[in-house]
């Protein structure tokens, strides 16, 4: 006889139902966090869930909700992050945020309810295809119609979400099948054919690496947020100490190696600094580390860091030569690349690479052209001042989770960012919405850190509810909503390429809604900031309280812009720090 908390004391030959073997399932694989809402199909596993010592429900407000939140849970704990939700609409409610940690290559399990086996395919009550719709962002999904298959697509679906490239999976389960019986059989191996994630990189390609690396004489290290995923940041501290190259850190991947290193050029991309962006354009070598060369980093592709050699290392070979061709195509685990990389560079010499004009030059560009900003002359707060500031007095261990839009791209600039793992934000599909569930997932998987979400006023409408869920569910995280008033990242766009005609950019929220008030009608305390005087006292004040979430509203000038920036689809070379104001690259011809 064992214990279990799926389903009382029973012998493991034992008869469960699905729903048992379900919940038995999630104890196996050390699932303790669940965030979900119940409904018809998925009722037969919240039975043995009210009975689940081990397992923790969280009952959010919205499914989409849920999502996020296992996001922010598994970005901050390396653990999967697990949500449940009804078939049907529940199950729909769950897209966004599938789509999202496909896009960030976050590990997550769904687990839908589905209607009954016999019904599927006659649109049936709360009837959605469900499997059909995630096909394309999902890693992998499972229908499951048997009771005792159960044990297996849970235990596969964990598996697939942690391993090779880390990612989302959901596994569908008929509600006949939730409330039909069989023996409980824990897998000793999985059938998976034909995956087989390589996360040994190849000799061979390393040593053409370590070759290119050598004779370079403008390489730059461009690292990605695979490199987070693959837990490679002590590993590449070696790597940059010991041949001194030249580093970017993507938007996934701020902190990674820390901002103060005097070789870390910042970010790159559409939003990036110029030091970041002119080591890319200018050089000879590009090692990308688990980075997959997107657009928003890019830019127009055919003018793109023009005479660059390539080598890129990913554990995904999907991505390699997907947008630019690899002149050294790695396939295998940051991690181990690195390492290995590290220690042939090591062995010839890595350490004596002619590089000293090059990082001269990027110096002198990091120095000349600082990312900034004017504080609004009419006195008004400005957003990046709030920002950098939240950051100053929160620090470094800190976790930072943003929504998206401007308020972004200043918390990813002004954040201090010296530690991995450390930011939270949704960058391949840029979802609004995410901040507060997803602060609300890291809060719940590390409870004792300290949790800001940096939220734009818009963001934080679409998924404020779950502050109600923080507040009853005992999870204090701090939410700073920089209220400008507007869409402010289309503004943006209206004012430098509509001729500032602010088409339904106006959100007009100047006490409507009154968001301190909505922060304590849903159970937290809600603080606001206008003048510049109240910014530290807000944020001391957040800071001091650890038995409810707060909410700061900071009341911010409406016209501030993110710089510098690269319009769509332009050349990286055509990057603006100002309105109408390019850097002079003086010195390029090295
Ligand atoms: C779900 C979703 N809808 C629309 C967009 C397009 N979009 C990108 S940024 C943005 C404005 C965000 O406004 P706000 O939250 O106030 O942040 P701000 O840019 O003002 O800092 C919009 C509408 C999006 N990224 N996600």
């Amino acid at each position: 006889m064992t214990e279990t908390d799926a389903g009382g004391t029973q012998p493991d030959s034992a008869q469960l139902t699905g729903a048992q073997s379900l919940v038995r399932s999630l104890e196996q694989v050390g699932a303790d966090t669940v965030f979900g809402i119940p409904g018809g199909a998925i009722l037969p596993a919240y039975d043995p869930l009210y009975a689940s010592k081990f397992v923790r429900h969280v009952l959010v407000r919205h499914e989409q909700g849920a999502g996020h939140a296992a996001e922010g849970y598994a970005m901050v704990t390396g653990k999967p992050g697990v949500c449940m939700a009804t078939s049907g609409p529940g199950a729909t409610n769950l897209v966004t945020p599938l789509a999202d940690a496909h896009m960030d290559s976050v590990p997550i399990v769904a687990i839908t309810g589905q209607v009954a086996g016999p019904a599927i395919g006659t649109d049936a009550f709360q009837e959605a295809d469900i499997t059909g719709i995630t096909m394309p962002i999902t890693k992998h999904n499972f229908l499951v119609r048997k009771p005792e298959d159960i044990p297996e697509a849970i235990a596969s679906a964990f598996h697939l979400a942690t391993t090779g490239r880390p990612g989302p999976v959901l596994v569908d389960i008929t509600k006949d099948a939730l409330q039909g019986r069989s023996g409980f059989r824990w897998p000793t191996e999985l059938n998976l054919p034909g995956y087989r994630p390589v996360t040994k990189p190849h000799g061979k390609q390393v040593k053409e690496a370590a070759k290119l690396i050598l004779a370079a004489r403008r390489p730059v290290l461009y690292v990605g947020g695979g490199a987070y995923k693959a837990g490679a940041a002590k590993e590449l501290a070696a790597l940059v100490e010991l041949t001194g190259i030249p580093v970017v850190t993507t938007l996934m991947a701020r902190g990674m190696v820390p901002d103060s290193h005097p070789l870390n050029m910042g970010m790159p991309g559409m939003h990036g600094t110029v030091a970041a962006v002119g080591a890319l354009q200018r050089s000879d070598l590009l090692i990308s580390l688990g980075a997959r060369f997107d657009d928003r980093v890019t830019g127009q592709l055919s003018s793109f860091a023009p005479g660059a050699k390539i080598i890129h290392a990913d554990i995904d070979p999907a991505e390699i030569s997907k947008n630019r061709v690899a002149d050294v195509p790695i396939v295998g685990d940051c991690k181990e690349v690195v390492q290995e990389l590290t220690g042939l560079l090591k062995a010839q010499g890595g350490d004596q690479l002619r590089i000293d004009d090059w990082v001269g030059y990027l110096n002198d560009l990091k120095k000349r052209y600082p990312t900034g900003y004017d504080e609004p002359e009419d006195g008004t707060l400005s957003p990046q001042g709030v920002i950098k500031r939240i950051g100053e007095i929160a620090g470094p261990d800190a976790y930072y989770v943003a929504g998206v839009g401007q308020h972004q791209m200043w918390a990813a600039h002004y954040l201090p960012f010296e530690k991995p793992g450390h930011w939270l934000n949704s960058g391949g599909l840029g979802t609004m919405g995410y901040c507060v569930p997803a602060a609300m997932g890291a809060k719940a998987g590390l409870p004792d850190a300290v949790v800001w979400g940096i939220d734009g006023d818009g963001c934080f409408q679409m998924t404020n509810q779950e502050l109600v869920t923080c507040a009853l569910e005992g999870i204090p995280v701090k939410i700073a909503v920089i209220n400008n008033q507007s869409l402010g990242m289309v503004r943006q766009w209206q004012t430098l390429f509509y001729n500032a005609r602010y088409s339904n950019t106006d959100l007009k929220t100047n006490r409507v809604p009154d968001f301190q008030k909505l922060a304590e009608a849903m159970g937290c305390v809600g603080l606001r900031a206008e003048q510049p005087g109240d910014v530290d006292a807000v944020i001391d004040k957040a800071m001091a309280i650890n038995d409810a979430p707060v909410v700061v509203e900071f009341v911010v000038h409406k016209d501030a812009m993110v710089w510098p920036m690269v319009a769509a689809g332009t050349s990286n070379d055509d990057i603006k720090v100002a309105r109408d104001m390019a850097p002079n690259w003086d010195g390029e011809e090295l």
